[in-house]
């Protein structure tokens, strides 16, 4: 069937992903959608339940790529990997200069800057596109990371606009930087995503272990909180997960499920990536390894196995469930100051012109980790783009000050208590090296230095100084 060139956009990829943004797109005023999938039946389930949306179909991709108005723009939302870069050859060969190749997957950011690099001298435009909110998000509204270049946003911006989510009047999406820079961002927020679900899930065990509540005060007080500064998308859905009854059982539903946390490995290439970048993000890191233990059931039984007895649990403070409240708060700030730090440092290797204050505005809807703080931070970064930390602005220094002592003493009362608290633990020791005058790390170069002759510098004067250890141990500047 050839067709008339009369979409605006078109869509390659109908499962879920893929025909939900092609109705949330066919729903706007001013699109007209083409669509396309390799298994037609697919398409054609499409055009059955939804002929509303008055989709233009391609059961070819030539007809696919006639159907599109110039400069043709066709989003690719396909399995990441090899499906991907069977579509964008397939639509390289028949576009043009100027015309938009999008990736609307979860590719890894390293492949799309790879990509853009490869279709570059066509003259076509090659655009990572970054999309948060997973089928309900395509459909309804989601946060959208593009990359690519300016030119092509001049075309695309508006179109990612019609469909983006709303959050206090703007669309959740910006040009994030040119290539890979979408998708290296989306990867940023669901390494930040890990970190704030693991910190969600020590509160919980908190609450529930040393405060000795049921699940469904547990979701009374997470619903109490989503009425403050800890209002998020994320806390919001965990009350209501733990005020669910398993039907079977009629158990919480939070006890019927299997305590060993999957992933999908986005965690994974953050702190790869982060690693790489020089950059500490322990509360990502120890959100990856904390899923990674939770799997380990062998090994989690035979230790079991051997510790005849547990620690006693505290006896909670008066206070018990503010300081969980303040413990939460402030190391979710450390979370999200080391995940625009990763930012920052990806910006600079990569040469993105990010804008962190664009970022934080963009997740402030239709993604997982929306939130009423990402305002603050927009704020910081707009009132001082230039500060080394998040930690800086000081909105979130007075927030980590005023929450500083009931975060010790949960911290404290979780390690003594043995409930494990990697995440709430590993911020706060973040946040005293950060504060510490002195660290351990001028020890750790005497030691560099004793057994690699490493040398080291001094703080009393410039140079680089090496001790001849296995002599008379005199320092002679290197
Ligand atoms: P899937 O990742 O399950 O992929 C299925 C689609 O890929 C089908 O349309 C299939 O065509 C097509 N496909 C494959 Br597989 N190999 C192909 C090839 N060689 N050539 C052409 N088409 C091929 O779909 P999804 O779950 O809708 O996800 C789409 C993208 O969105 C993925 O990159 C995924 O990682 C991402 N995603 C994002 C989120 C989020 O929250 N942002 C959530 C879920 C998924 P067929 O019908 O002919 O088999």
């Amino acid at each position: 069937m050839m067709t008339s060139a009369a979409a605006n956009i078109g869509v390659v990829g109908l499962a879920v992903m893929g025909s939900n943004l092609a109705r949330n797109l066919a729903s706007r005023e001013g699109n007209r959608v083409a669509v396309h999938n390799r298994t037609y039946a697919r398409t054609e389930n499409l055009l059955r339940e939804h002929p509303e949306a008055g989709f233009i179909a391609a059961e070819s991709i030539d007809d696919f790529a006639a159907s599109l108005a110039r400069p043709r723009t066709a989003i690719i939302m396909v399995q990441a990997g090899a499906g991907t870069d069977a579509v964008i050859d397939q639509l390289a060969e028949r576009f043009e200069p100027g015309d938009i190749i999008v990736d609307g997957g979860n590719a890894n950011f390293q492949d799309t800057i790879a990509r853009e690099k490869r279709i570059a001298p066509t003259g076509i435009h090659f655009v990572g596109v970054g999309i948060s909110g997973g089928e309900e998000g395509a459909l309804r509204g989601p946060s959208i990371m593009p990359g690519g270049s300016e030119e092509s946003y001049r075309t695309l911006g508006p179109i990612l606009a019609s469909i983006a989510a709303v959050a206090s009047g703007e669309p959740c999406v910006t040009h994030v930087g040119t290539n890979g820079a979408g998708h290296f961002v989306k990867m940023i927020h669901n390494g930040i995503e890990y970190a704030d679900m693991q910190l969600i899930g020590e509160a919980y065990d908190l609450l529930r272990t040393v405060g000795n509540m049921r699940p469904e005060s547990v979701a009374d007080v997470f619903a109490e909180w989503n009425e403050g500064p800890l209002e998020s998308y994320l806390v919001e859905i965990t009350a209501d997960i733990l005020r669910h009854v398993d039907p079977a059982t009629g158990q919480p539903f939070v006890d019927v499920v299997l305590d060993q946390a999957g992933s999908k490995g986005t965690g994974v290439w953050t702190v790869q990536n982060a690693l790489d970048l020089g950059v500490p993000v322990g509360g990502i890191a120890e959100a990856v390894f904390a899923r990674a233990v939770s799997g380990k059931a062998e090994q989690r039984a035979a230790v079991r196995r051997l510790v005849a007895s547990r620690p006693e649990v505290q006896k909670p403070a008066a206070t018990f469930v503010d300081d969980v409240a303040a413990a939460l708060y402030a190391s979710k700030i450390i979370a999200y100051a080391q995940g625009f730090d990763a930012i920052t440092a990806g910006a600079r290797k990569y040469d993105w012109d990010v804008h962190k204050d664009q970022i934080a505005k963009i997740w402030r809807g239709g993604c997982i980790i929306r939130a009423r703080f990402l305002d603050r931070i927009t704020e910081a970064y707009t009132e001082n783009p230039g500060i080394t930390t998040l930690l800086e602005a000081p909105y979130f220094a007075r927030a980590v000050a005023d929450g500083e002592a009931a975060w010790r003493r949960v911290v404290a009362t979780a390690a003594l208590s043995g409930v494990p608290v990697p995440g709430f633990s590993s911020a706060l020791s973040y946040y005293d090296s950060l504060a510490a005058e002195r660290l351990p790390a001028a020890l750790v170069q005497g030691q560099r230095d004793f057994f690699g002759a490493h040398t080291y510098r001094r703080v009393d004067r410039d140079g680089t100084f090496h001790t001849l250890w296995g002599g008379d141990r005199t320092e002679v500047e290197s």
